[in-house]
């Protein structure tokens, strides 16, 4: 595996030139969570990783996307977690009591693709709310209209987008036709991380596959809540890509 792969970039090497660390540590980006443990991806492969007793005692903890110094052990295959560098960008949801007011789902995204379909399920206000979640994430949002097969009027709704999403780029794509998709390829670049948000059904899957072709990558499937409380009906998640594996 490669850094730059995994989305590793200039910004990252210049926070990690700011920290004071052991030579033996390396660089790993934190893939998966699970209680109380991290898979990470590093140069050498997977591991399984911890955090060490200061960060727990911080409360600093690792989100899917962090970049983080490790210290590898057992022939690579555990690892402890030193530090977590400074995010470019987070999703996050609030969390309800206790000290941690708000759990990072997914962090250092560069450019959010917000799918949402043409069929009867479009929604602009859903879109705004999603819209609003990218901005405060810190990524970069770009509206993927999907399932254009299934809409006579993608072309009005595209202008209907356009009026709510000032200088946001707008794309109609259909998995079935195959319209559109080539356009979103701009957009997944080595050194970036890409990630998708949208309802449940909007097509999401289906459009990572397509990009990805006959490449398999592992994707994440996060959920975010878009701060209107917990109760919502609507299903949110966010994929990760790792772009490098994408667009080679
Ligand atoms: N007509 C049409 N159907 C599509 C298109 N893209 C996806 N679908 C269908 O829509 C359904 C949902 O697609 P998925 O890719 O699973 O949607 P998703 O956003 O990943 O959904 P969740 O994983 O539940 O969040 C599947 O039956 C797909 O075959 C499209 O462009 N046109
Ligand atoms: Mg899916």
């Amino acid at each position: 595996m490669n850094l730059i792969d995994l989305g590793w970039n200039q910004d990252f090497a210049d926070k990690l030139a700011r920290l004071e660390i052991k030579e033996r540590f390396k660089i790993a980006r934190v893939a998966v969570e699970y209680k109380g443990m991290h898979k990470i991806y590093t140069e050498g492969g997977e591991a399984l990783a911890e955090i060490t007793g200061k960060l727990r005692y911080n409360n600093q903890f690792p989100a899917v996307g962090d970049w983080v110094v490790i210290d590898l052990l057992n022939n690579g295959e555990r690892a402890i977690i030193h530090e977590i560098l400074p995010r470019k960008s987070k999703f996050s949801r609030k969390v309800a009591g206790g000290d941690i007011k708000e759990q990072v789902v997914a962090a250092n995204i560069d450019t959010v693709f917000i799918v949402t379909s043409l069929n009867q399920d479009f929604n602009l206000r859903r879109l705004e709310r999603y819209l609003t979640i990218a901005w405060n994430s810190g990524a970069k949002p770009v509206i993927v209209l999907s399932k254009a097969d299934l809409s006579e009027e993608s072309e009005s709704k595209k202008a209907e987008v356009e009026t709510v999403a000032a200088g946001v780029p707008v794309h109609i794509v259909s998995s079935v036709t195959g319209r559109g998709l080539d356009e979103l390829k701009q957009y997944l670049n080595r050194g970036e991380t890409t990630a998708l948000l949208g309802s449940s059904g909007v097509g999401k899957s289906t459009i990572i596959n397509q990009l990805m072709g006959s490449k398999k990558m592992e994707v994440k499937e996060i959920r975010v809540s878009d701060g209107r409380g917990r109760h919502t009906t609507t299903h949110r998640e966010l994929i990760l890509l790792e772009t490098g594996g994408v667009c080679r």
